[in-house]
């Protein structure tokens, strides 16, 4: 099993062809995050699909109709999943779920710098259950908060950023109540990605 989310934020094609077909088989899933999609277009999107499970980090966060037409651009390229907000309500969530289909809904209801989003999390977690999503975006480097939101929300999935660049550790968010980790400048910035990954892996007791 594993537990890494790679987060795959840089500009270039092939950098992040070659990263996704380097770490595929070590981590759960890599996510996709705007720089790779704005220099390489969605197809992008499909071209990593290849290799492993792929989550739009697309941080949705518009009216119905407009959550509705960006949710099938990326289940149209084959994401496993994709991230939303959830501050712009109930409306605008239900048209991200409605239009996911069989790819999972990561609804964000903390982030892992401090933001306004922090007064209204617990309303958001409760929307989010009640809109039928798979999973939240928790902070992974904010343990306090992160426990509160692993209490509230069931069986949830929840994916935890903020490890290592952002100060979090990856064993404290998964003590805390993360299932993933996402996880970005730690590995691609490591001069060996695969050993980075491997090393937390072991960490994790993850093989
Ligand atoms: O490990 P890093 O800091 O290099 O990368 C962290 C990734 O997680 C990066 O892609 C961010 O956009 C993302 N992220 C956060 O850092 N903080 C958040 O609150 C939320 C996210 C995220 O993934 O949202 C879905």
């Amino acid at each position: 099993m594993n537990r890494i989310i790679f987060a795959l934020d840089v500009y270039d094609y092939n950098e992040a062809l070659s990263l996704s077909r380097e770490l595929s088989n070590d981590v759960f899933a890599i996510k996709v995050n705007w720089p790779l999609v704005m220099n390489n277009g969605i197809s992008i999107v499909k071209e990593i699909s290849r290799y492993s499970n792929v989550i739009c980090d697309f941080k949705i966060a518009d009216i119905d109709n407009t959550n509705r037409l960006i949710t099938e651009k990326a289940r149209e390229n084959n994401a496993w999943g994709i991230i939303t907000h959830s501050f712009t309500g109930r409306r605008s969530l239900k048209a991200v779920v409605s239009a996911a289909g069989d790819m999972k809904v990561f609804s964000l209801v903390s982030m892992s710098q401090e933001s306004f989003i922090d007064n209204y999390t617990d309303d958001l977690v409760k929307m989010s259950m009640e809109e039928n999503v798979y999973g939240l975006v928790a902070p992974g480097n904010r343990i306090d908060i992160l426990r509160h939101i692993r209490s509230m929300s069931g069986d949830l999935k929840i994916i935890a950023p903020g490890i290592g660049a952002q100060g979090g550790g990856i064993t404290d968010a998964i003590m805390a109540g993360a299932d993933y980790v996402i996880i970005g400048r730690s590995i691609y910035s490591d001069p060996e990605p695969l050993k980075k990954v491997k090393s937390l892996n072991e960490i994790l007791g993850d093989d």
